[in-house]
């Protein structure tokens, strides 16, 4: 059975990175199902509210983090939801993996001082598919 991924990007916390999340995401579904592919959809923006509102969103967003085999989340932009998601995913034991551009952005102790996730640096697109082929290879 093909495995499912949760990707967790920024959306509130501001969309600068989107386009990156949509590259991320084509690599990832080469090896299983992204159930969160509206991450990198360019035309969400930071005010976006969805059709059904936010308490639908947050039912949903739990509900696949719940039926999720593996969390990649990109963290160079910060944001609640994300954070929030980690939490989540770690208190339902997924396994995490978290990328950040460490040229751009110091990640927080939260995230970083956390043992139960595993975190990849970069400072080039090319070195962050490096590092994301490796994790998927190994999954
Ligand atoms: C979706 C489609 C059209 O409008 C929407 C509305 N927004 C969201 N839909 C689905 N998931 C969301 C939405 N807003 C936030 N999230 C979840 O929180 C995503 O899974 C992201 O990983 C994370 C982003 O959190 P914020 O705090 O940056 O918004």
């Amino acid at each position: 059975m093909s495995k499912k991924f949760y990707f967790a990007g920024s959306i509130r916390g501001g969309r600068v990175d989107a386009a990156l999340y949509r590259r991320m995401i084509a690599r990832i579904k080469e090896n299983g199902v992204v159930l969160t592919e509206h991450v990198g959809d360019l035309a969400l923006s930071e005010k976006e509210q969805g059709l059904a509102g936010d308490s639908a969103i947050y039912q949903q967003d739990t509900g696949w983090l719940r039926q999720s085999d593996v969390l990649i989340g990109e963290c160079t932009c910060p944001s609640l939801g994300v954070g929030y998601e980690l939490a989540y995913a770690e208190a339902h034991e997924i396994p995490c993996f978290l990328f950040y551009n460490r040229s751009r952005c110091q990640l927080s102790a939260m995230l970083s001082g956390n043992p139960y996730f595993t975190v990849h640096s970069y400072e080039t697109e090319a070195e962050l598919f490096e590092k994301l082929d490796k994790v998927l290879s190994a999954l």
